[in-house]
Formats: C-alpha cells, structure tokens, sequence
C-alpha cells in the first residue's frame, strides 16, 4: 500500500442545536479531514479536535501543524504492509493524538475499501448493529432536560448521558430519574469537580470523568468511595494509560474515543486490555461530521464494546451531513453496521467542497503547499 497523496482541509458546519458542557458552548464545528489517496483509493479520517483546547490540549489549529510539519513528511509515499504499521511509525511525535488518529484512520478505510470489505471487519468486529445512547448538553432548567430525555427515549436510544456542571447537576438529574425510573442513565462532569466534591458526588448516580481531565490517581480514590461506576475518559489517552486506571481501580468503564487515543490501532489495544480485565467499553463521540460518526460505528463492533455508545443519528447534529446515506438509528436504538467496503458511507464531495475553508494537498516525492 502506497500513501500516493494526502490532502488535509478544514471544513465549518453549524450544530442544529448549540451543545453546552461543563467547558463551554459550541455552536459551530471547526473540523479537519483527511483524504489518504493509497495505491489510487481515497481513504478519508477526521480529526475530532474541539475548538479550544478546553476537553484535551489539542484544538484543530495545533493539529492542522503536526498533521502538516510532523506527520505528512514521515507517511508521504510511504510502502506500508498495513495501516496498523503508521502507529509507531508516528511514536516519536508525542501527544497529538487526534492529529494522529485523523491520518492514521484514513489508511484503515482506504486499506478497507483496497481488500473490498468492510472497515468493521478489518478491524476484527463482529454483529450487524451496535447500540446507542445520546449525549444531551447542559440544558437551562430541569423541566427542559425532562422534554428532551423524553423525546430522545421515544427515539428508541438505549442510553442517556446528561451533562452536568457545579450548580448544575442534582437537581437535573435528579428531575430525570424521577420521570424515567429505568432508563439507563450517566452523567458527563468533563472534569469539572475535585475531590472535595466527593460527598457531593456521591449523590448522583453513574459518572463520566468527574475529576480533573488527566488525573487517574484522584479518580482511583474518589471511585473507592462509591457505589456507581466511574467512566474514564478524559484520563485514557493510551494503552498505558488505560492499564493503569484499570490496576489502580480508577474506574470500572471506560469510554473510548477514537482521536483521544490516537485511531484505531490504539482503540484496539485499549479495548483488549479492558476486555483482558472485564471492563466494558463504550464508543464516546465529539460532535462528529459523517466521516467520524462512520469510523466510530467500525469501531463499535468490535466485541468489547457491550454499553451503548454516543454514536446518534446523524440529524441530531446536522441539517445535511457530508456522508450518504445519513447515519440513522432505528426504533430499537441501534444503527446497523454498513456492509460495503471501507467505511461504507460515501463521501458528498460537492457539499464538503462548499463547507471547506482551506486545504492543502501533498503528493508523494513533492510537498508543496495547494
Ligand atoms: O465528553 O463526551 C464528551 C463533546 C465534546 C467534547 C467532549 C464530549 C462531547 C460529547 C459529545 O459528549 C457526544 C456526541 O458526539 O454526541
Ligand atoms: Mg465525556
């Protein structure tokens, strides 16, 4: 396989609802894609960096340079066996996962598509649907919350993940388990809350990474001091990582994201480990365009991940999403599995075309700016 041309380009697209968590509001996405072309396929990655450097320390502006002065110069017109050999090809680049995984991921749908199967399978899934839940931001009063957890509910979704932040957090849920005494619920602090918070804390009912985003110690004192399990997020950026919270009883779920932990060779290492452990997994999502959300449903079939994910339909985001079909989720609350090759969306070239802002192209051999 020979990485022929990458093209990186950075598109804007408007929420159809601002979401709003503990570090701030978004309403439009800043997203970086890439297009690996490897022996004449185009395989396509997203990098799922949020606007500031507020959830990691990564944001689309620091991944738009590694991604340009660090990893394009090692991978362009590379000879690779498999797209799982860019992983420590790209090791000495520390940090910048997302970076990473935006090219990384690419090379898994072109190699995909360049051995007709789909990406899923590729990566070792199983099962023709995953499941579902829905991440819901931080609403103005818990009567709004209500609404909408009822309607998300009607949807079919499997599982609800409020968010919460100090001030804004018992009463919410509290509201929400009322009117849903069996739904299966989480809450999301994004790191918003330190351990004198602990008996405050101890209150709710299922955590998203309460404490601060890289501190697995805290987490491992704060998740001994409660009945409910604790979901790393934030903190797992690695294999290592992962290893570590599970050793030191940090947590008993982790949630993984693709770009945190830097594509799919990573996600597979974590997935095992936590399988090796009997941990379960879930798919988290970061307000993805089409490309991602299609690289987190591969993922998620992978046979680790028993939770409900936060991979939604793609109209909860977009008015019109930059994949066909849109990513749709069935009464069940499940999106079934796309069989054709890669990823097995296609990309809407003309809408990405309109929604980009600016791009830059490397051939192999030469690397001039577009
Ligand atoms: O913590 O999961 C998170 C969005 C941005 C940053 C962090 C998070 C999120 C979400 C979005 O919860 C989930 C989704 O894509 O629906
Ligand atoms: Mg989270």
């Amino acid at each position: 396989m020979r990485i022929e041309n990458i093209v990186l380009r950075e598109i804007q697209m408007r929420l159809r609802a601002p979401f709003e968590t503990s570090f701030g509001v978004t309403h439009d996405r800043r997203i970086l894609l890439v297009e690996a072309i490897v022996d004449g396929l185009s395989g396509w990655g997203e990098v799922t960096t949020v606007e500031s450097p507020s959830y990691n320390s990564e944001t689309p502006d620091t991944a738009w340079h590694v991604i340009s002065d660090f990893i394009v110069p090692r991978l362009i017109g590379r000879d690779l066996p498999h797209a799982a050999d860019i992983f420590p090809l790209l090791s000495p680049i520390r940090g910048h996962q997302m970076a990473k995984a935006g090219v990384e991921n690419a090379v898994w749908d072109a190699e995909a598509q360049l051995k007709g199967v789909p990406l899923s399978k590729l990566l070792g899934g199983t099962g023709e649907e995953i499941a579902c839940g829905v991440s819901l931001g931080i609403r103005e009063s818990p009567q709004a919350l209500v609404r909408k957890v009822d309607e998300e509910v009607r949807s079919g979704y499997q599982r609800i993940k409020l968010k919460i932040k100090p001030g804004k957090d018992l009463d919410f849920v509290a509201a929400v388990r009322k009117e849903f005494p069996t739904i299966r619920l989480s809450v999301d602090a994004n790191s918003a809350y330190d351990l004198r918070d602990a008996s405050h804390l101890k209150a709710l009912d299922e955590f998203d990474q309460p404490l601060q985003w890289d501190d697995i110690h805290s987490h491992a004192k704060l998740q001994r001091q409660l009945h409910t399990a604790i979901c790393l997020d934030e903190c797992i950026n690695n294999a290592a990582h992962a290893l570590a919270a599970v050793e030191q009883g940090a947590c008993r779920i982790i949630n993984i994201k693709l770009g945190r932990v830097g594509g799919h060779s990573s996600a597979r290492q974590v997935h095992d480990i936590c399988q090796q452990h009997s941990l379960p997994v879930w798919c988290g999502g970061m307000l993805e365009s089409g490309v991602g959300r299609a690289h987190n449903i591969a993922m998620s079939t992978l046979p680790n991940f028993t939770l409900p994910g936060d991979v939604s339909a793609s109209h909860r985001y977009w008015n019109e999403d930059i994949i066909e079909p849109a990513v749709e989720v069935t009464p069940s609350g499940t999106i079934r599995v796309p069989r054709g090759p890669g990823l097995g969306y296609a990309v809407k070239r003309d809408l990405m075309d309109r929604l980009t802002v600016r791009a830059r192209d490397w051939k192999a051999d030469v690397a001039l700016p577009v």
